[in-house]
């Protein structure tokens, strides 16, 4: 299998499909320096790890291409497909560091996924053989969050940032900024922090003081705060559920809030109503050595879709069928805490 990038000659124009949170935006940025002129992006209906026929056209809409590029999100085949398919591309890679779905990818796809990468930003600065920027550590810092610092990359991290004599904190609190806009709902303002990642990476401050980001994340932290205070918690010390309703897409970060609250712990969260007739079901654990994986396959294997990494995972489904799968989740949790890293 192919695991080199293709140059921007061979790839010809390009859709760029990203993933809305720092992470996808910063690698977004990072391929249009390589894709130069060539290149069009577009950001997915936020939440939705699927494209939907609605999803197809607004692509069609953008005219066609010879690739389309997936970065940062592992949608399942059928919806890489039906995005190639509305966009005319021959060609598709999928760059990435999320665990893909199981199944067979067809053999023509370049497949550039590499699950030991810490953020798809830094694979895809590897890949492009490119020095590390800003964008390259701001999609590690957005998705490691605080295990960046004993992340064997952080070294690497910490040069980096020397180099723009940013600190550690400040790129967390950018990845924090890039991230309200998606938080907030504003697909749109997704697709600018793109841009302005790509005028900006070498003046870190500027980024850090853009007005408008500053003002999402305020209300976006508002909404965190509330379901922080209304969220139903049932703590089993190790494993920690939570429930609550809202429709915005804040569930990981409330998951996160929590699994970085301690030690060692594993956290299933589920917004029993959030949108469109969907609930959320989201599960972070840290500090233990537990492999989220077959929570994934479990809920996959239910019909729902499901997506995520060793260590977090997250799950989209009905709302009438959450709540029983969320406490199947729990269930399966628990004991896998009680059999393998849960024991102090
Ligand atoms: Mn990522």
């Amino acid at each position: 299998m192919e695991s080199r990038l293709p140059n921007p000659e061979e790839l010809g124009a390009t859709l760029v499909l990203h993933h809305w949170d720092a992470d996808g935006v910063a690698s977004a940025s990072l391929i249009l320096d390589w894709l130069g002129d060539h290149a069009e992006l577009y950001v997915p209906p936020l939440g939705f790890y699927w494209l939907d026929s609605r999803a197809a056209d607004e692509m069609r809409d953008l005219g066609t291409f010879d690739t389309l590029m997936v970065l940062d999100v592992a949608l399942p085949v059928e919806s890489v497909e039906r995005a190639a398919s509305a966009v005319g591309a021959g060609r598709v890679v999928l760059v990435d560091h999320h665990v893909r779905p199981r199944g067979r990818l067809p053999a023509s796809w370049i497949s550039l996924v590499d699950v030991g990468q810490p953020s798809a930003s830094w694979h895809l600065t590897r890949l492009m053989g490119a020095r590390p920027d800003l964008r390259s550590i701001l999609g590690i810092a957005g998705d490691l969050g605080p295990t960046l610092r004993s992340h064997p990359v952080y070294g690497e991290v910490l040069r980096v940032l020397d180099s723009l004599g940013m600190g550690v904190e400040e790129l967390e609190r950018l990845a924090e900024l890039v991230d309200a806009n998606y938080r907030v709902g504003d697909r749109e303002g997704v697709r600018d922090a793109v841009f302005a990642l790509g005028r900006g990476y070498g003046d870190p401050r500027s980024l850090l003081s853009m007005g408008e980001w500053i003002i999402k994340h305020r209300s976006a932290e508002a909404e965190v705060e509330r379901v922080l205070r209304e969220a139903r918690v049932e703590d089993f010390g190790s494993v920690v559920y939570v429930e609550f309703e809202s429709p915005h897409l804040l569930i990981s970060t409330v998951g996160r809030r929590f699994a970085w609250s301690r030690d060692r712990v594993a956290v299933l969260a589920i917004n029993s109503r959030w949108r469109r007739g969907y609930a959320q079901v989201y599960s972070r654990v840290h500090g233990l050595d537990l492999d989220l994986t077959s929570l994934a396959e479990m809920a996959r294997s239910s019909g729902y879709n499901a997506g995520g990494k060793r260590e977090s995972v997250g799950v989209i489904l009905p709302e009438p069928e959450a709540r029983e799968f969320a406490r199947r989740a729990l269930d399966w949790l628990r004991s896998a805490v009680l059999e393998g890293g849960g024991s102090d």
